[in-house]
């Protein structure tokens, strides 16, 4: 592992960052929600599955927190954190007036990580839709929150540039096309007779709100990288039978690569077109201009990674993994791998296929922003102790197999940064749902406590994952 390797953790400000209402902050989606929007509550369902999560105000408190925090990363040695930045705290009507308070805050945030040695690594859209954008023009079904977007990505550029070289431009896009709905505050069914287009225009302005960011990154701060960030959902053949090869390869096609070669080639695929075609879009001789130009073209490919999934023509094996994000895939469990108590297939060696594939497939450096076990905590012993060996095991398994990948594969991997390395919300709705190395009282002021999983991923960041035990 190269000594420069970015070793960190990862959170999003919808599910982290709190301070709602001060600052100057304006409404997202999920400020809507904590509003007992009953509206806003049932569109999120529609399109999430359950949210058992009704306020979002304060989250982890990361808003007052933020000092602590930093402190906290660079006593376990990151040399990197990711996080998101509310887009209503720079615009709080997601366009017109921008907000000083909310860019002080952030230029408070990034300065001192970096005094503290920390690399931020920054996503633009962590799924935090302005509720103003969505009210006046839909959110991303309307091309103004895509105008919108890129005054609000050329500010941070501009504001944040100084501090920021690793950027990222929206949370898990590639799933826009199995959840159009989400970041819209439109319910559309598959069995409405408009839904093929209803996607294709989400998802295509989507990707103009990406490269025209990318661009910008490019044009404003040279020095600086800035990747995509995609939900992976590497899939295998349930058996050898030709036709389970044949499904998984398409799935792999559909949720992964299609979006990639999207954004490392510059245009949709011929299938993406021809389909789009069919449903009555059009890309426009401009976009495809704006697609095509190498200065809207990502320098690395970062990812989530959690769990893989087996798809097959046999019956009945899908509902095994009803409740979980895995069902969205329509997929089946692997009889040979374990899952987490949430029902997420532990899978390391798929990290390293993963990681193989992209690198021989892209050929530009990967980046894991997001891999962890969520799992509840209950455990905060008398003396504030949290025996989190489970986590621990999780972790050590998935980096050896990133350490594989480095070291015997040659996969140029610039960084690892495991999700909500301080506890936060999760985003299927369940506060009880922990991946943190720091466990976050929400009960009792926020207090932060090391679990026992701090103390460990300390010495591997120390050893640069020589030690791993
Ligand atoms: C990803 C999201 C994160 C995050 C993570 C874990 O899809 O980018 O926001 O929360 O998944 O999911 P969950 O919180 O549902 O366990």
């Amino acid at each position: 592992m190269k000594d420069t390797f970015l070793w960190g953790g990862s959170t999003s400000a919808f599910q982290f960052e709190g301070g709602a209402n001060e600052g100057g902050k304006g409404v997202s989606f999920y400020d809507t929600i904590s509003r007992s929007s009953k509206a806003a509550a049932d569109n999120m369902e529609s399109w999430m599955g359950t949210n058992k999560i009704k306020d979002y105000t304060v989250t982890s408190d990361f808003y007052h927190h933020y000092e602590e925090d930093i402190q906290l990363m660079s006593e376990m040695g990151f040399k990197s954190f990711r996080m998101s930045v509310a887009w209503t705290r720079i615009y709080p009507d997601g366009d017109g007036n921008v907000n000083p308070q909310g860019i002080a805050f952030y230029r408070n945030v990034f300065s001192l990580l970096k005094k503290s040695g920390i690399e931020p690594v920054v996503t633009l859209y962590h799924w935090d839709m302005p509720q103003s954008l969505i009210d006046r023009y839909h959110g991303w079904y309307g091309i103004e929150t895509v105008h919108a977007f890129e005054q609000y990505a050329e500010t941070c550029f501009r504001a944040f540039g100084e501090y920021v070289k690793y950027w990222l431009t929206l949370n898990e896009n590639n799933m826009t096309i199995m959840m159009p709905g989400f970041g819209t505050g439109m319910k559309k069914t598959k069995d409405d007779p408009d839904y093929d287009i209803f996607k294709y225009t989400v998802f295509h302005n989507t990707n103009i709100a990406h490269f025209a960011a990318v661009r910008k990154c490019h044009e404003i701060i040279p020095d600086a990288m800035i990747g995509c960030m995609f939900a992976s959902a590497l899939a295998y053949p349930l058996t050898s039978d030709p036709e389970d090869v044949l499904l998984a390869r398409n799935h792999n096609q559909k949720l992964n690569y299609d979006y990639l070669d999207l954004l490392t080639r510059g245009r949709y695929t011929p299938k993406n077109v021809f389909e789009m075609k069919q449903a009555g879009f059009t890309v426009s001789e401009e976009d495809s201009k704006l697609f095509s130009d190498p200065k809207s073209i990502i320098d690395f490919i970062s990812f989530s990674y959690y769990f893989s999934v087996c798809t097959g023509t046999e019956q009945n094996a899908a509902d095994e993994n009803a409740g979980t994000v895995q069902m969205m895939y329509q997929a089946m469990s692997n009889p040979k791998l374990k899952k987490s108590t949430f029902g997420w297939t532990i899978d390391p060696t798929g990290l390293r296929i993963l990681m193989n594939d992209l690198y021989d497939r892209y050929q530009l450096p990967v980046m894991i922003v997001e891999n962890g076990l969520g799992v509840k905590d209950d455990i905060l012993t008398e003396d504030k102790e949290v025996h989190d060996d489970y986590r621990i095991s999780y972790l050590r398994e998935h980096i050896k197999a990133v350490k594989a990948a480095v070291d015997e594969d040659h996969v140029d991997c610039l960084g690892y940064l495991p999700w909500g390395c301080i506890d936060l919300y999760s985003a299927s709705g369940d506060r009880d749902k922990r991946y943190g190395f720091i466990y976050v009282d929400y009960e009792d002021a926020h207090k932060r406590y090391r679990k026992d999983s701090f103390f460990w991923y300390q010495n591997v960041i120390k050893t640069n994952a020589e030690e791993l035990d």
